[in-house]
């Protein structure tokens, strides 16, 4: 087991513009290392040029005003400026793009990956305990299951990276008052496939709503939650990678994600073994690349 370092801060005050800095800097670090692909110049012009003359459509159909162009210009600026970007993207966008890649995927539902995800985190054991603080609160949660190709071969050495929120809400690497590296980590399948991680469960969980985003939200009318989710990314040589999240089927918000990234496939139900422990099995099903 891996120890993060106890937190020692007194009053966590993490803000949305600590959130939105480092989901701009995760994301232009992760970006470097998925590396550039262009797009054809038709399919430039095709994709733009449809997504302006949506936006136009929308200006004659709703009828928009002056006022309402200097206020959505100004709340464009303020995204960039707040580092919201990557938010908004994953919020709002990410799950129509998941949907349409998840088309011709097999096995296991994908879901979008949010912009909280960091590379490079600790490789564990086939039984294993995330990196927490000695105190970290929350039920402990078990998630256990086995990894497979789709023809139902055991997946041996395969990684389940987990990566997900404390239980105030708060990402490791994301707010300055979690430890690096908290609720973070990579599984390594035994030769049978399988693996048993020991986290705590999630809490439903509210994105940053002091900044832009926030104030978009609520001029909308929209609540700013998540239901309570984990993230994962499953990989094994020669396989496609699958990035997704498990929701807890009892948390709020299961039927109103202000991401609309819940499907009903990724539903878990964890039962208390009689010790306070919730205990969990998920299996997932690798194509071959
Ligand atoms: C999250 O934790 C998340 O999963 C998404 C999609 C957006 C913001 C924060
Ligand atoms: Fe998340």
């Amino acid at each position: 087991m891996t120890t993060a370092q106890d937190n020692q801060s007194p009053a966590p005050s993490p803000t949305a513009a600590d959130s939105g800095a480092s989901a701009t800097v995760a994301f232009k670090q992760n970006a470097a290392r998925r590396g550039v692909v262009a797009s054809s110049q038709e399919r430039v012009a095709g994709i733009v040029g449809d997504i302006l003359s949506a936006v136009r459509d929308v200006i004659r159909s709703h009828d928009v005003t002056y006022p309402e162009y200097q206020a959505t210009k100004a709340w464009l600026m303020a995204v960039g400026e707040g580092g919201e970007w990557p938010l908004v993207m994953d919020v709002f966008i990410e799950h129509a793009v998941e949907d349409q890649v998840s088309q011709s995927q097999n096995g296991t539902k994908g879901s979008i990956e949010g912009p909280y995800y960091l590379p490079d985190q600790p490789k564990l054991g086939a039984t294993c305990t995330l990196p927490m603080r000695a105190d970290e609160k929350g039920t402990p949660l078990v998630l256990s299951g086995q990894v497979r190709d789709i023809d139902g071969t055991p997946l041996a050495a395969s990684e389940v990276e987990i990566w997900q929120a404390d239980d105030d809400g708060y990402y490791s690497g994301f707010a300055p008052h979690v430890p690096d590296g908290n609720l973070r980590g990579v599984a390594v399948t035994d030769a049978d496939g399988h693996f048993a991680i020991s986290t705590i469960q999630p809490a439903p969980y509210q994105i940053p709503h002091e900044g832009p985003t926030g104030r978009l939200l609520e001029a909308a009318g929209w609540h700013p939650w998540r239901p309570a989710h984990l993230h994962l990314m499953v990989r094994a040589d020669g396989h496609r990678t699958i990035t997704t999240q498990l929701y807890l089927a009892t948390s709020a918000y299961v039927d109103s994600d202000v991401a609309s990234a819940t499907k009903p496939e990724l539903f878990i139900e964890p039962v208390d073994d009689g010790t306070g422990v919730a205990r969990v099995t998920y299996d997932f099903e690798l194509e071959k690349a």
